[in-house]
């Protein structure tokens, strides 16, 4: 999940609470997130409060409930495609960004690893000359 944000009811502010920021609290919601829900805010100092959420519109809840914006977009992007295969040397470097972002989106992917013997070789076919490459 990303963050929720969260607006005070009608003429109440953290100052009228009695909130001092150093507070934590637990957000008690329906398991199903709609439109601008009333939530019950409870302080770790033992206050109780209902505040509205700002997820105004349906996409909004979509990136909330993806953990954000950026894993949404790459989940659709996924989605689209059943399987990648990502080229590159057998390390770390460069590629394990992408190894993380793939592994993260739940993506259907396995690689292609090129020692530095047999790179020359494919070097031509690789857009760029480079990897990696999806
Ligand atoms: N601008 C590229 C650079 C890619 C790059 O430098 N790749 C290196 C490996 S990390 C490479 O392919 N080296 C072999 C070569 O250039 O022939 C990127 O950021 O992805």
């Amino acid at each position: 999940m990303g963050i929720l944000p969260l607006q005070f009811k009608e003429g109440e502010s953290g100052q009228s609470l009695g909130l001092t920021g150093s507070e934590t609290f637990t957000i008690e919601r329906d398991a199903k997130l709609t439109v601008n829900q009333t939530v019950t805010v409870k302080s770790s100092t033992g206050k109780s409060f209902q505040c509205m959420t700002r997820l105004d519109t349906e996409p909004e809840i979509a990136y909330y409930t993806n953990g954000g914006i950026l894993q949404y977009v790459l989940r659709k992007l996924i989605a689209q495609t059943t399987d990648y295969k990502l080229h590159y040397f057998p390390f770390y470097g460069r590629a394990e960004p992408l190894r993380m972002m793939l592994t993260h989106a739940g993506a259907d992917w396995d690689e292609a690893e090129y020692t530095f013997d047999q790179w020359p070789k494919y070097k031509e076919s690789m857009p760029n000359g480079q990897m990696p490459c999806l």
